[in-house]
């Protein structure tokens, strides 16, 4: 059992406790638990071999007691029996967005609903009406809430579905007779959700390696086992989600590799070429009647063709047939030299100040910047501006300790209702890079959400707009914007926009960032790390601005630290003037 898995579980227990309105004390014992073992970075089962689990943080005699039963029985009596008393459907309802455990139950208790279906037909037939603390609004809220969930259903976030696949990718290599595997389809192309995994390998015998596949641990069910398909599927946290693998001779290796990555419309622009010249292509290869054009590697199937290769994020029949060769300078990983948005425990971050730079030394940076909450996020414990003055000499003192990677402190500073930010320029001016975003009184009102962010662009000392339509992938959606409006003033103004790497958000996303590259505007690729191991979010971010077809010049930390400062101050004194 991973750590996720364990940590799942004694979240479901704390939730299954709140439904059943034990006390908060309680409550908050398995949530710890769960909170402890999600975080740490050893392997639980490591912990528990050495019997060091109650020495974990918040972990006392008798949760460790449960967590080793967990983890050497696969079970847990306390869940087993919790879950006899609720519904199983019940769970569900908690994915709907301010659906907590306490109004679950309430409405299980008072009004009978047990699913998510019937939560559905109870606000439509108006049976929650009158119910206490479920208000008009409230209830629009949890229709909106259901029909995103729709319109998203069965979809994982690319950041919880990448390590499986790799996982996966890694366990077919290692298996005897398999020459090689590699992931394809949506997953391959960087896309912001999956709706399965795709892998595709060669092996010497077929059966075997589907065999293989079927057989691996976490797989729940095996939906088809062929001679050259297998499909399963496994779970990934609180989802299911279906994998696919393929087995494919050798030779047409590049045929099937190109075609299994997509995505289909993509596949129908190159099929359409193919077949003007009186070809036919297929997962097997290039074809003239019977001679085979092309089929050992991608690069020979669309040569052929006339075609460059196209690096798999571009295949989505967007804009790439335009294109008559790949830019040699598409952003890119490794053209990645700085992260300007983080947090640290002054705010709400895990790691101190001195951790997060080393972390971002370790990865090569020449630059990273602190920007720990302001004042008003009084849940992500903001920093008042007598704290924050403390914070600028420590980050000052770590930076005077360190070599080889320059330090800055800035923040991410509320822009408040009213357009107006959460410091005043007095306090702003003493800081290296400013990052300015949205978290409160997300509005439905389209112009007043562009004219707060059009308020913030404008101010001297801001220098990033961070994730700025706000959404939560699979959570929340992004609140209505004039993206159109914002980065024409951002690049008027010499303000950068966030592609904000956490895969929870990839916002800007890459239709938006593409545009506003366009218009002009300098795109800041971050990852709004809250811990040590979330820098390592940044390739999503570059994948989204691959998708977008951003050079290696439209990037702001694809610079060096004396060209972004150059951009901080030339924004400084052009508003001077
Ligand atoms: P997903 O799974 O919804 O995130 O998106 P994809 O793109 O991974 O789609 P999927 O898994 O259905 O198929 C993987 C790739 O295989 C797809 O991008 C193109 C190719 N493919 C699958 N079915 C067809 C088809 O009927 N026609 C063509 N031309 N290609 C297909
Ligand atoms: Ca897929
Ligand atoms: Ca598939
Ligand atoms: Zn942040």
């Amino acid at each position: 059992m991973t750590n996720a898995q364990a940590a799942r579980i004694f979240e479901e227990i704390a939730v299954l406790l709140e439904i059943q309105g034990e006390d908060a004390f309680r409550v908050n014992t398995y949530r710890k638990v769960a909170r402890t073992v999600e975080d740490l970075a050893s392997d639980i089962n490591d912990v528990a071999a050495r019997g060091e689990l109650a020495k974990l943080p918040g972990i006392g005699k008798a949760s460790a007691e449960k967590l080793s039963e967990l983890l050497t029985t696969g079970r847990l009596a306390l869940r087993e029996e919790l879950r006899q008393h609720v519904p199983d459907t019940l769970l569900e309802l908690l994915r709907v967005p301010s659906l907590g455990p306490r109004k679950a139950a309430l409405l299980w208790r008072e009004v009978g609903v047990t699913s998510l279906a019937e939560l559905k037909t109870a606000i439509d037939n108006g049976k929650l009406v009158g119910l206490k603390g479920f208000g008009a609004k409230t209830i629009e809220h949890f229709k909106h809430g259901i029909e995103f969930l729709e319109s998203t259903a069965g979809r994982v976030r690319i950041g919880k579905a990448w390590p499986m696949a790799i996982y996966l990718r890694d366990a077919m290599r290692a298996q005897p007779g398999v020459s090689r595997c590699e992931l394809a389809g949506s997953l391959r192309r960087g896309a912001e959700t999956i709706g399965d995994l795709d892998l595709l390998c060669s092996a010497v015998d077929g059966p075997a390696a589907v065999r293989a596949f079927t057989a691996f641990p976490g797989v729940l069910q095996v939906l088809a086992a062929g001679d050259t398909k297998g499909s399963v599927l496994i779970e990934l946290g609180n989802q299911r989600v279906q994998v696919d693998l393929r087995v494919v001779p050798a030779d047409s290796f590049g045929a099937a590799w190109q075609y299994f990555t997509g995505s289909k419309q993509h596949n129908v622009g190159v099929r359409e070429r193919a077949v003007k010249r009186g070809w036919t292509l297929n997962e097997y290869g290039l074809y003239e009647g019977e001679r085979v054009i092309a089929s050992k590697t991608e690069e020979d199937i669309y040569a052929a063709m006339g075609l460059p290769w196209y690096p798999p994020e571009l295949r989505e029949d967007r804009f790439e047939f335009d294109l008559s060769a790949v830019p040699h300078d598409l952003i890119s990983l490794d053209h990645i030299r700085g992260d300007l948005h983080m947090h640290t425990t002054a705010s709400d971050g895990r790691n101190s100040i001195a951790e997060m730079v080393a972390a971002a030394k370790a990865r090569g940076y020449e630059i990273v910047c602190i920007t720990d909450h302001s004042q008003s996020s009084a849940i992500a414990n903001g920093l008042k501006p007598d704290r924050l003055m403390q914070h600028i000499r420590d980050v000052r003192e770590v930076a005077r300790r360190i070599t080889g990677i320059t330090v800055w402190v800035g923040a991410e500073v509320d822009i408040l209702a009213e357009g107006r930010l959460d410091y005043g320029d007095d306090v702003l001016e003493q800081l290296d890079f400013v990052v300015a975003s949205v978290h409160v009184g997300m509005s439905q009102d389209r112009e007043l959400n562009t004219r707060r962010t059009l308020a913030a662009i404008r101010n001297p000392f801001v220098n990033l707009i961070a994730h700025p339509s706000g959404r939560l992938i699979n959570r929340r959606e992004a609140m209505p914007l004039d993206v159109e409006t914002i980065a024409k003033e951002a690049a008027r103004t010499g303000t950068s926009l966030e592609i904000n790497a956490s895969t929870y958000r990839l916002d800007l996303k890459d239709q938006h960032a593409r545009l506003a590259r366009d218009l002009g505007a300098k795109i800041c690729i971050d990852t709004d790390a809250h811990s040590t191991d979330q820098l390592d979010q940044m390739p999503f971010g570059v994948m989204t601005a691959r998708r977008a077809g951003l050079l290696r010049g439209d990037v702001l930390n694809a610079q060096g630290p004396e060209a972004i400062r150059e951009f901080v101050l030339a924004k400084r004194r052009h508003s001077a003037r």
